[in-house]
């Protein structure tokens, strides 16, 4: 199953590496032929090379669109040497045996990744060359394929070790260059689905090319790898690392969570999350200001935190977030100073985008299940003060009406069941992914009792808070809970068999509590 190659053709876009492989081929006296720019570059290096143009009897036409879908090209890597229609085939249309082949295809991801106008991306579909791909590769019993320099190294160094590629070299090789043919379709499918109004969401968004593979997944025992969509929305999958070590898996997760929650605000703001959670977020005066109350809301958490803010950074926000240990920080931006500030602290990964996610912008969300995967679309809802029925005898004051929505957007990105406590744009108190809503509430009140003590006040951080639920209470013990806690107002969607319970125990305690009717599960 040794094949002994006598013919290549490389076709590339990209010329670097060509130079020494395309040497190290002609050394052990394998003939090259190449498509026009790949063909210049090799006689540039001064070794023989035959156009394909002299094989087809075609030049290559519209504008390259046209110049090696042919069959002298594609007979050469298809044939099957050993069967004898084949060799007939072959040898009664003159088509001569292609043994390697070596394509990179155009820049399909890197236009669209570098925002190309459509024109442009559609030029840069590559339809000959995944074509040569998928025909060496299903032919790997005689063609050796390579997509990449690492491809292109293995055959170089098994031609040069005794002059053959073997059948298991062939065979990885093919697998390798229909994964990335693969990717390539992938990558141009999901563009392409956005372009038109009516894009199948999964095919939308599926659609991903690697951005990083990861040194581990979740766990140091598990794989990870990052991949960017064709989803053209400011996020973390967009941003600029500027310093810091390598991101890990839970690291994107995290700056993911934290970044989409703190679009949300329109005032400078400030999100810290720990394992997918807020655990602290605050509006202020400027960053450094909801940095300092994003903490104050719970300075345990923070450690070691995952911070996002919606400004760009000044070097006074810099030097106060870098004030205690933290994971990563993304922001839309950050002046000079804080950069410098930043680069002292040389593991903290700095991530900087081009804007801020539209936390409106419609689009789609996935999640694995055991052999298969859900798509729903993601969640846009946002409450006005005008979309909430009071329900209770007592009416929330402007103050409470606030409070009661800055916690409800805190609540909708915080794990279910979700109890948040804010006051004054500051959250006081997170209960989350608990699998009764009276142990979230109890869990943020525990969370804002010691947020109080640290401040050195004699009552929990709670204290006139507004409480939201992101489902309705189902019974009244929560949001006893929520008022022992400190909370005067309370939001929810309702919607509870119970509902008439649950108001007469807010009229009780003279709580005002509003209905949004919008459920805001998130698992
Ligand atoms: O325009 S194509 O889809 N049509 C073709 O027949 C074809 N053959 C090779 N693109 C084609 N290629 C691509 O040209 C290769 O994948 C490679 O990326 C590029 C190399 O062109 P050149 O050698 O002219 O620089």
């Amino acid at each position: 199953d040794a094949v002994r190659p006598v013919r290549a053709l490389i076709s590339l876009s990209d010329k670097g590496g060509l130079e020494a492989a395309a040497r190290a081929l002609h050394a052990a006296g394998v003939e090259l032929i190449s498509t026009g720019g790949t063909r210049a570059a090799i006689a540039g290096f001064g070794l023989p090379v035959k156009d394909v143009a002299d094989l087809t009897g075609f030049p290559e036409m519209m504008d390259g669109r046209v110049k090696t879908l042919h069959p002298v090209v594609h007979g050469g890597l298809l044939g099957v040497r050993d069967a004898g229609e084949h060799r007939a085939a072959m040898e009664a249309h003159g088509i001569g045996p292609i043994d390697i082949v070596w394509i990179d295809l155009y820049p399909f991801e890197s236009t669209i990744a570098g925002g190309g106008d459509f024109a442009s991306a559609v030029e840069n579909i590559d339809i000959g060359g995944p074509a040569m791909i998928r025909s060496g590769a299903k032919n790997h019993g005689y063609v050796a394929v390579a997509v990449d320099a690492a491809s292109i190294a293995e055959i170089v160094a098994a031609v040069k070790a005794d002059g053959t590629t073997s059948l298991a070299l062939r065979k990885r090789l093919a697998a390798r260059a229909f994964a990335r043919t693969a990717a390539y379709d992938a990558a141009v499918s999901g563009w392409f689905a956005g372009q038109v109004e009516d894009g199948a969401p999964a095919r939308k968004s599926m659609a991903g090319s690697l951005a990083q593979t990861l040194r581990y997944g979740e766990n140091p025992h598990q794989t990870g790898a990052f991949y960017r969509t064709g989803e053209v929305r400011p996020g973390v999958a967009r941003a600029e690392q500027v310093q810091g070590k390598e991101l890990g898996y839970n690291n994107i997760a995290d700056a993911d969570a934290a970044y989409e929650l703190v679009a949300e605000f329109e005032a400078p703001a400030c999100v810290i999350v720990k394992h997918a959670n807020p655990c602290g977020v605050a509006v202020g005066r400027d960053l450094a200001d909801a940095y300092q109350r994003a903490l104050e809301g719970d300075a345990v958490s923070a450690f070691g935190g995952v911070i996002a803010v919606n400004r760009g950074l000044t070097g006074a926000d810099a030097r106060a977030i870098t004030d205690i240990f933290t994971e990563v920080v993304i922001a839309p931006g950050a002046d000079e100073e804080a950069r410098a500030a930043f680069a002292a602290k040389k593991n903290l990964r700095l991530l900087l985008t081009d804007g801020l996610p539209d936390p409106l912008a419609a689009g789609e969300v996935f999640r694995s299940v055991a052999g298969g995967f859900l798509v729903q679309s993601r969640d846009v809802s946002r409450i006005a003060p005008a979309d909430l029925k009071i329900v209770t005898r007592r009416q929330p004051t402007p103050q409470e009406v606030e409070d009661m929505l800055f916690a409800l957007t805190v609540a909708k990105h915080v794990k279910s069941n979700a109890i948040v406590y804010a006051k004054d744009g500051q959250t006081a108190g997170i209960g989350a992914g608990q699998m009764n809503r009276r142990d979230s509430a109890r869990i943020a009140a525990i969370r804002a009792r010691e947020a109080g003590e640290a401040k050195g006040l004699a009552h929990s951080l709670a204290q006139g808070s507004a409480c939201a639920s992101e489902a309705f209470f189902p019974f009244a013990d929560g949001l006893i809970e929520a008022a022992q806690a400190g909370a005067t107002a309370i939001i929810q969607p309702g919607g509870s068999i119970r509902d008439d319970e649950v108001i007469a125990a807010a009229d009780e305690l003279n709580l005002a509590m509003a209905f949004t009717g919008v459920r805001v599960f998130r698992h």
